[in-house]
Protein backbone atom coordinates (compact mmCIF):
# COMPACT_ATOMS: atom_id res chain seq x y z
CA UNK A 1 0.00 0.00 0.00
CA UNK A 2 2.83 2.20 1.15
CA UNK A 3 3.99 1.76 -1.96
CA UNK A 4 1.35 2.74 -4.18
CA UNK A 5 0.97 6.04 -2.41
CA UNK A 6 4.44 6.55 -3.12
CA UNK A 7 4.49 5.51 -7.27
CA UNK A 8 0.98 7.77 -6.71
CA UNK A 9 3.01 10.47 -5.76
CA UNK A 10 5.84 10.30 -7.98
CA UNK A 11 3.37 9.79 -10.77
CA UNK A 12 1.60 12.83 -9.83
CA UNK A 13 4.74 14.76 -9.58
CA UNK A 14 6.20 13.32 -13.17
CA UNK A 15 3.17 13.91 -15.08
CA UNK A 16 3.14 17.78 -13.67
CA UNK A 17 6.50 17.75 -15.15
CA UNK A 18 6.24 16.15 -18.70
CA UNK A 19 2.26 17.70 -19.50
CA UNK A 20 4.28 21.09 -20.80
CA UNK A 21 6.74 18.84 -22.54
CA UNK A 22 3.93 16.55 -23.92
CA UNK A 23 2.13 19.59 -24.44
CA UNK A 24 4.30 21.42 -26.26
CA UNK A 25 5.53 18.52 -28.86
CA UNK A 26 2.40 18.02 -29.37
CA UNK A 27 1.42 21.85 -30.44
CA UNK A 28 4.98 21.70 -32.40
CA UNK A 29 4.28 18.43 -34.27
CA UNK A 30 0.22 19.82 -35.31
CA UNK A 31 2.34 23.16 -36.22
CA UNK A 32 5.28 21.35 -38.52
CA UNK A 33 2.45 19.36 -39.75
CA UNK A 34 0.76 22.94 -41.12
CA UNK A 35 4.09 24.02 -42.61
CA UNK A 36 5.74 21.00 -43.63
CA UNK A 37 4.31 20.44 -47.04
CA UNK A 38 3.84 23.08 -50.17
CA UNK A 39 1.30 20.93 -51.95
CA UNK A 40 0.91 21.06 -56.03
CA UNK A 41 0.34 23.70 -57.98
CA UNK A 42 -3.62 23.80 -58.20
CA UNK A 43 -5.75 23.47 -54.95
CA UNK A 44 -6.28 26.11 -52.07
CA UNK A 45 -3.46 28.98 -51.95
CA UNK A 46 -3.07 30.10 -48.60
CA UNK A 47 -0.33 33.08 -49.49
CA UNK A 48 1.08 34.60 -52.54
CA UNK A 49 4.32 36.60 -53.38
CA UNK A 50 4.17 38.82 -56.32
CA UNK A 51 6.67 40.41 -58.36
CA UNK A 52 6.73 44.56 -59.11
CA UNK A 53 7.88 46.10 -62.49
CA UNK A 54 9.02 48.69 -60.68
CA UNK A 55 12.76 50.43 -62.20
CA UNK A 56 12.78 47.19 -64.68
CA UNK A 57 15.39 47.74 -66.99
CA UNK A 58 16.23 45.70 -70.63
CA UNK A 59 18.43 42.70 -69.98
CA UNK A 60 22.21 43.41 -70.25
CA UNK A 61 23.38 40.13 -71.33
CA UNK A 62 25.98 38.03 -73.43
CA UNK A 63 24.07 38.31 -77.11
CA UNK A 64 23.87 34.90 -77.81
CA UNK A 65 22.10 34.33 -74.16
CA UNK A 66 19.54 37.19 -75.77
CA UNK A 67 19.56 35.44 -79.08
CA UNK A 68 18.72 31.80 -77.70
CA UNK A 69 15.96 32.63 -75.87
CA UNK A 70 14.27 35.73 -76.75
CA UNK A 71 11.31 36.04 -79.81
CA UNK A 72 12.94 37.44 -82.92
CA UNK A 73 11.97 40.29 -84.99
CA UNK A 74 12.34 44.25 -83.72
CA UNK A 75 11.50 43.36 -79.91
CA UNK A 76 14.55 41.26 -80.32
CA UNK A 77 16.08 44.21 -81.74
CA UNK A 78 15.25 46.43 -79.48
CA UNK A 79 16.71 44.67 -76.83
CA UNK A 80 19.89 44.07 -78.31
CA UNK A 81 20.16 47.96 -78.73
CA UNK A 82 19.07 48.92 -75.57
CA UNK A 83 21.24 46.94 -73.21
CA UNK A 84 20.82 48.10 -69.45
CA UNK A 85 18.35 50.79 -70.58
CA UNK A 86 15.44 51.47 -68.20
CA UNK A 87 12.09 50.28 -70.17
CA UNK A 88 9.73 53.14 -70.65
CA UNK A 89 8.35 54.48 -67.45
CA UNK A 90 4.75 53.95 -68.65
CA UNK A 91 4.66 51.05 -69.59
CA UNK A 92 6.45 49.88 -66.28
CA UNK A 93 3.66 51.79 -64.71
CA UNK A 94 0.47 50.79 -66.86
CA UNK A 95 2.23 47.21 -65.66
CA UNK A 96 2.17 48.00 -62.00
CA UNK A 97 -1.31 49.05 -62.06
CA UNK A 98 -2.19 45.81 -63.86
CA UNK A 99 -0.38 44.06 -60.77
CA UNK A 100 -2.27 46.25 -57.96
CA UNK A 101 -5.51 45.27 -59.67
CA UNK A 102 -4.36 41.74 -59.45
CA UNK A 103 -2.92 41.94 -55.89
CA UNK A 104 -6.66 43.21 -54.97
CA UNK A 105 -8.13 40.95 -56.36
CA UNK A 106 -6.24 37.93 -54.66
CA UNK A 107 -6.83 39.80 -51.19
CA UNK A 108 -10.73 39.71 -52.02
CA UNK A 109 -10.52 36.23 -52.27
CA UNK A 110 -8.98 36.10 -48.61
CA UNK A 111 -5.39 34.93 -50.05
CA UNK A 112 -2.48 36.88 -48.33
CA UNK A 113 -0.11 38.37 -50.57
CA UNK A 114 3.02 40.36 -49.99
CA UNK A 115 5.87 41.80 -53.11
CA UNK A 116 9.36 42.63 -53.15
CA UNK A 117 10.34 46.09 -51.81
CA UNK A 118 12.01 47.73 -54.83
CA UNK A 119 12.04 51.75 -55.83
CA UNK A 120 12.53 52.95 -59.56
CA UNK A 121 16.66 53.31 -58.73
CA UNK A 122 16.47 49.91 -57.41
CA UNK A 123 18.02 47.82 -60.39
CA UNK A 124 19.60 51.02 -61.85
CA UNK A 125 23.62 50.51 -60.85
CA UNK A 126 26.34 48.52 -62.39
CA UNK A 127 26.79 45.09 -61.54
CA UNK A 128 29.98 44.59 -60.93
CA UNK A 129 31.51 41.06 -60.11
CA UNK A 130 34.42 38.97 -60.58
CA UNK A 131 34.44 37.98 -63.89
CA UNK A 132 31.47 40.62 -65.36
CA UNK A 133 30.73 44.16 -65.36
CA UNK A 134 26.86 44.72 -66.48
CA UNK A 135 25.39 48.32 -67.11
CA UNK A 136 22.29 47.33 -64.86
CA UNK A 137 20.53 44.77 -63.25
CA UNK A 138 17.04 43.16 -64.34
CA UNK A 139 13.95 43.23 -62.25
CA UNK A 140 11.72 42.09 -59.41
CA UNK A 141 8.74 41.17 -61.56
CA UNK A 142 8.84 37.54 -61.44
CA UNK A 143 9.57 35.83 -58.00
CA UNK A 144 8.79 32.49 -59.93
CA UNK A 145 11.91 32.71 -61.58
CA UNK A 146 14.28 32.98 -58.81
CA UNK A 147 12.30 31.26 -55.77
CA UNK A 148 12.46 27.37 -55.59
CA UNK A 149 9.90 26.36 -53.40
CA UNK A 150 10.93 22.34 -52.66
CA UNK A 151 8.72 20.13 -50.06
CA UNK A 152 8.64 19.73 -47.64
CA UNK A 153 9.60 23.72 -46.45
CA UNK A 154 12.68 24.64 -48.21
CA UNK A 155 12.77 27.75 -50.94
CA UNK A 156 15.94 27.76 -52.81
CA UNK A 157 17.90 31.01 -54.01
CA UNK A 158 18.03 30.13 -57.46
CA UNK A 159 21.95 30.31 -59.33
CA UNK A 160 20.03 32.18 -61.86
CA UNK A 161 21.78 32.38 -66.00
CA UNK A 162 21.32 35.62 -66.44
CA UNK A 163 24.18 38.70 -65.39
CA UNK A 164 21.52 40.85 -65.03
CA UNK A 165 19.53 39.11 -61.73
CA UNK A 166 22.34 38.12 -59.48
CA UNK A 167 21.00 40.68 -56.91
CA UNK A 168 17.55 40.25 -57.50
CA UNK A 169 16.69 37.90 -54.45
CA UNK A 170 17.65 41.57 -52.55
CA UNK A 171 14.57 43.03 -53.78
CA UNK A 172 12.68 40.01 -51.56
CA UNK A 173 14.97 40.01 -48.61
CA UNK A 174 11.69 41.10 -45.94
CA UNK A 175 9.40 38.34 -48.03
CA UNK A 176 11.52 35.49 -47.02
CA UNK A 177 12.26 37.12 -43.47
CA UNK A 178 8.90 36.51 -42.80
CA UNK A 179 8.31 33.37 -44.53
CA UNK A 180 11.17 32.21 -42.66
CA UNK A 181 9.17 32.91 -39.40
CA UNK A 182 6.35 30.78 -40.93
CA UNK A 183 8.69 28.17 -40.89
CA UNK A 184 10.14 27.59 -44.14
CA UNK A 185 13.84 27.19 -44.60
CA UNK A 186 15.16 29.20 -47.24
CA UNK A 187 18.83 28.64 -48.87
CA UNK A 188 21.41 30.33 -51.61
CA UNK A 189 22.11 27.44 -53.80
CA UNK A 190 26.10 28.36 -54.89
CA UNK A 191 26.43 31.48 -56.21
CA UNK A 192 27.72 31.26 -59.77
CA UNK A 193 30.55 32.99 -61.26
CA UNK A 194 28.58 33.87 -64.56
CA UNK A 195 31.94 34.16 -66.30
CA UNK A 196 32.85 33.90 -70.35
CA UNK A 197 32.95 30.02 -70.10
CA UNK A 198 29.44 29.51 -68.82
CA UNK A 199 28.24 30.15 -72.27
CA UNK A 200 28.97 28.56 -75.44
CA UNK A 201 31.01 31.36 -77.20
CA UNK A 202 29.80 30.55 -80.60
CA UNK A 203 26.03 29.56 -79.57
CA UNK A 204 24.00 30.42 -82.86
CA UNK A 205 20.64 28.77 -84.12
CA UNK A 206 21.04 25.89 -86.16
CA UNK A 207 17.23 25.29 -87.40
CA UNK A 208 18.16 21.78 -86.22
CA UNK A 209 15.14 19.81 -84.39
CA UNK A 210 17.87 19.31 -81.16
CA UNK A 211 18.02 21.28 -78.59
CA UNK A 212 21.44 22.79 -77.81
CA UNK A 213 21.92 24.95 -75.03
CA UNK A 214 23.30 28.51 -74.75
CA UNK A 215 25.08 27.61 -71.17
CA UNK A 216 27.42 25.11 -70.55
CA UNK A 217 28.37 22.93 -67.35
CA UNK A 218 31.08 24.83 -65.69
CA UNK A 219 28.55 25.26 -62.96
CA UNK A 220 25.36 24.50 -61.40
CA UNK A 221 22.42 27.33 -62.94
CA UNK A 222 19.19 26.99 -62.85
CA UNK A 223 16.08 28.86 -63.29
CA UNK A 224 13.32 27.60 -60.83
CA UNK A 225 10.68 28.60 -63.31
CA UNK A 226 12.04 25.35 -65.22
CA UNK A 227 10.25 22.97 -62.43
CA UNK A 228 6.75 22.57 -61.03
CA UNK A 229 5.52 20.65 -58.15
CA UNK A 230 3.42 18.17 -57.71
CA UNK A 231 3.04 17.38 -54.47
CA UNK A 232 6.17 15.26 -53.44
CA UNK A 233 7.12 15.07 -57.48
CA UNK A 234 8.85 17.55 -58.79
CA UNK A 235 9.08 17.82 -62.40
CA UNK A 236 11.46 20.13 -64.65
CA UNK A 237 13.64 20.69 -68.19
CA UNK A 238 16.60 21.48 -69.12
CA UNK A 239 16.64 24.54 -70.92
CA UNK A 240 18.74 27.74 -71.88
CA UNK A 241 18.96 28.50 -68.17
CA UNK A 242 18.85 25.34 -66.38
CA UNK A 243 21.96 22.52 -67.01
CA UNK A 244 22.52 19.03 -65.70
CA UNK A 245 25.03 20.52 -63.03
CA UNK A 246 22.42 22.17 -61.48
CA UNK A 247 19.58 19.43 -61.45
CA UNK A 248 21.76 17.20 -59.84
CA UNK A 249 22.04 20.02 -57.32
CA UNK A 250 18.74 20.36 -56.91
CA UNK A 251 18.69 16.17 -56.34
CA UNK A 252 21.28 16.82 -53.71
CA UNK A 253 19.16 19.18 -51.55
CA UNK A 254 16.00 17.43 -51.97
CA UNK A 255 14.97 14.91 -49.41
CA UNK A 256 15.15 11.90 -50.44
CA UNK A 257 11.50 10.56 -50.05
CA UNK A 258 10.58 13.54 -52.96
CA UNK A 259 10.86 12.69 -56.62
CA UNK A 260 12.69 14.96 -59.34
CA UNK A 261 12.05 14.08 -62.97
CA UNK A 262 13.25 15.60 -65.86
CA UNK A 263 11.17 15.81 -69.13
CA UNK A 264 12.45 17.01 -73.24
CA UNK A 265 9.78 18.71 -74.19
CA UNK A 266 9.95 19.32 -78.19
CA UNK A 267 11.40 22.96 -77.91
CA UNK A 268 15.21 24.54 -79.22
CA UNK A 269 14.52 27.75 -77.45
CA UNK A 270 13.27 26.58 -73.78
CA UNK A 271 13.15 28.71 -71.44
CA UNK A 272 11.39 28.31 -68.22
CA UNK A 273 8.34 24.96 -68.51
CA UNK A 274 5.63 26.97 -67.12
CA UNK A 275 4.30 28.17 -70.77
CA UNK A 276 4.75 24.11 -71.62
CA UNK A 277 2.90 22.02 -69.08
CA UNK A 278 0.68 23.50 -66.21
CA UNK A 279 -1.63 21.90 -64.24
CA UNK A 280 -5.03 23.27 -64.08
CA UNK A 281 -6.09 20.27 -60.60
CA UNK A 282 -5.01 16.83 -59.45
CA UNK A 283 -5.32 14.91 -62.88
CA UNK A 284 -5.55 17.18 -65.45
CA UNK A 285 -2.75 18.92 -67.46
CA UNK A 286 -2.78 21.55 -69.69
CA UNK A 287 0.10 20.80 -72.49
CA UNK A 288 1.32 23.07 -75.32
CA UNK A 289 0.20 21.18 -78.23
CA UNK A 290 3.72 21.44 -80.18
CA UNK A 291 6.40 21.18 -77.67
CA UNK A 292 4.46 18.26 -75.88
CA UNK A 293 3.16 16.92 -79.28
CA UNK A 294 0.85 13.82 -79.12
CA UNK A 295 3.98 10.87 -78.69
CA UNK A 296 4.87 12.74 -75.79
CA UNK A 297 2.04 13.21 -74.20
CA UNK A 298 1.49 9.50 -74.21
CA UNK A 299 4.50 8.44 -72.77
CA UNK A 300 4.12 10.71 -70.14
CA UNK A 301 0.57 9.53 -69.26
CA UNK A 302 2.19 5.89 -69.48
CA UNK A 303 5.02 7.30 -67.09
CA UNK A 304 4.55 10.27 -64.86
CA UNK A 305 0.85 11.34 -65.27
CA UNK A 306 -0.51 7.96 -64.60
CA UNK A 307 -4.77 8.89 -65.23
CA UNK A 308 -3.83 12.51 -65.93
CA UNK A 309 -5.99 13.94 -68.43
CA UNK A 310 -3.90 15.65 -71.16
CA UNK A 311 -5.33 19.02 -72.07
CA UNK A 312 -3.91 20.82 -75.28
CA UNK A 313 -3.93 24.42 -75.02
CA UNK A 314 -5.59 26.45 -77.56
CA UNK A 315 -3.80 28.61 -80.13
CA UNK A 316 -2.92 31.71 -78.57
CA UNK A 317 -5.31 34.72 -79.90
CA UNK A 318 -3.43 36.10 -82.55
CA UNK A 319 -5.53 39.73 -82.22
CA UNK A 320 -3.56 43.18 -81.31
CA UNK A 321 -2.06 43.57 -78.42
CA UNK A 322 -1.26 46.69 -75.71
CA UNK A 323 2.18 46.11 -75.44
CA UNK A 324 4.83 43.63 -77.40
CA UNK A 325 5.89 40.64 -76.03
CA UNK A 326 9.53 41.54 -75.82
CA UNK A 327 10.88 37.79 -73.28
CA UNK A 328 8.07 35.41 -74.93
CA UNK A 329 6.32 34.00 -77.17
CA UNK A 330 2.47 34.56 -77.18
CA UNK A 331 2.17 30.84 -75.27
CA UNK A 332 2.04 33.26 -72.73
CA UNK A 333 -1.46 32.89 -72.00
CA UNK A 334 -0.80 29.23 -70.62
CA UNK A 335 1.19 30.77 -67.60
CA UNK A 336 -1.88 31.19 -65.15
CA UNK A 337 -1.99 31.06 -61.62
CA UNK A 338 -4.20 27.97 -60.59
CA UNK A 339 -6.08 27.85 -57.06
CA UNK A 340 -9.12 25.63 -56.14
CA UNK A 341 -11.46 25.17 -59.35
CA UNK A 342 -10.22 28.45 -60.48
CA UNK A 343 -7.53 30.05 -62.74
CA UNK A 344 -6.22 33.65 -63.68
CA UNK A 345 -6.56 34.39 -67.18
CA UNK A 346 -5.62 37.50 -69.36
CA UNK A 347 -9.23 39.11 -70.09
CA UNK A 348 -8.55 39.76 -73.81
CA UNK A 349 -7.72 36.12 -73.93
CA UNK A 350 -11.06 34.61 -75.61
CA UNK A 351 -10.50 31.45 -76.75
CA UNK A 352 -8.40 30.42 -73.07
CA UNK A 353 -11.44 31.47 -71.04
CA UNK A 354 -13.85 29.64 -73.26
CA UNK A 355 -11.37 26.39 -72.79
CA UNK A 356 -11.62 26.73 -69.44
CA UNK A 357 -14.92 26.81 -68.99
CA UNK A 358 -15.12 23.98 -70.89
CA UNK A 359 -12.89 22.19 -68.27
CA UNK A 360 -14.83 23.13 -65.92
CA UNK A 361 -12.27 25.68 -64.71
CA UNK A 362 -13.76 28.87 -63.50
CA UNK A 363 -11.78 31.76 -65.23
CA UNK A 364 -10.35 34.68 -63.35
CA UNK A 365 -10.18 37.13 -66.17
CA UNK A 366 -7.72 40.19 -65.31
CA UNK A 367 -5.92 42.75 -67.57
CA UNK A 368 -2.31 41.72 -67.65
CA UNK A 369 -0.80 42.51 -71.51
CA UNK A 370 1.46 45.64 -70.17
CA UNK A 371 3.06 43.10 -67.42
CA UNK A 372 3.21 40.05 -69.76
CA UNK A 373 5.32 42.16 -71.78
CA UNK A 374 8.18 41.89 -69.22
CA UNK A 375 8.55 38.03 -69.70
CA UNK A 376 5.12 36.52 -67.87
CA UNK A 377 1.99 36.22 -67.00
CA UNK A 378 0.03 35.28 -63.59
CA UNK A 379 2.28 32.10 -63.18
CA UNK A 380 5.53 33.81 -63.31
CA UNK A 381 4.44 37.00 -62.13
CA UNK A 382 4.00 34.79 -58.66
CA UNK A 383 5.04 32.05 -56.07
CA UNK A 384 1.92 30.42 -54.28
CA UNK A 385 1.95 28.62 -50.95
CA UNK A 386 -0.23 26.12 -50.21
CA UNK A 387 0.10 25.14 -46.45
CA UNK A 388 -1.16 21.14 -46.27
CA UNK A 389 -1.72 18.90 -43.17
CA UNK A 390 -0.69 15.85 -45.39
CA UNK A 391 2.02 14.57 -47.80
CA UNK A 392 0.94 14.81 -51.57
CA UNK A 393 2.26 12.15 -53.25
CA UNK A 394 -0.37 12.72 -56.70
CA UNK A 395 1.80 11.08 -59.33
CA UNK A 396 2.74 8.15 -57.19
CA UNK A 397 5.96 7.48 -59.19
CA UNK A 398 8.50 5.23 -57.23
CA UNK A 399 11.23 6.61 -58.99
CA UNK A 400 13.36 9.75 -60.41
CA UNK A 401 12.80 9.55 -64.34
CA UNK A 402 14.02 11.06 -67.06
CA UNK A 403 11.45 11.00 -70.21
CA UNK A 404 13.83 12.14 -73.09
CA UNK A 405 13.75 11.67 -77.41
CA UNK A 406 16.27 8.90 -78.53
CA UNK A 407 18.23 10.63 -81.03
CA UNK A 408 18.69 7.08 -82.57
CA UNK A 409 15.49 5.37 -82.96
CA UNK A 410 13.68 9.44 -82.92
CA UNK A 411 10.81 7.97 -80.34
CA UNK A 412 10.40 9.01 -76.78
CA UNK A 413 11.78 6.52 -73.59
CA UNK A 414 11.84 6.59 -70.25
CA UNK A 415 14.73 5.74 -68.35
CA UNK A 416 15.75 6.41 -64.58
CA UNK A 417 17.08 9.93 -64.22
CA UNK A 418 21.15 10.09 -63.75
CA UNK A 419 21.61 6.52 -64.87
O1 LIG B 1 6.61 30.44 -74.44
O2 LIG B 1 8.01 31.97 -74.61
C1 LIG B 1 7.50 31.60 -71.54
C2 LIG B 1 7.99 31.23 -70.17
C3 LIG B 1 7.79 32.29 -69.21
N1 LIG B 1 8.39 32.04 -67.94
C4 LIG B 1 7.53 31.07 -73.98
C5 LIG B 1 8.07 30.73 -72.58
Amino acid sequence: MLLRVIWCRFMKKQFIWYFPIIYCSCLQASCSNLLRVLGGEWGSIDHVIVGSSRGAHVPDEVPQMLRAVLPEGKTLKYILENPGNPFDPKLLSQAERELEGFIAKLNSMGIKTSQPIVDDQFFSNPIVEKEFRIKSGLYAAMPRDGLLLLPPNLVVLSPMAWRSRQRESAAFSEVLESLKQSGLRVVQAPRPSLSDGSYVSDWHDTGDDKFQSVITEKEPLFDAADFIRFGSDIVGQLSHVTNQKGVEWIRSVLDKKYRLHIIEPNDTHPMHIDATILPLGAGKLLVHPERVPKELQQILQRSLFKDWQMLEAPYPNSGPRKAPLYFTSPWINMNMLVGSGWSFVEENDITMIDFLKRHQVEAIPMPFQHFQCLGGSFHCATVDIRWRKTEESVLHVGADLHIYMDQESGTYRVKRLFE
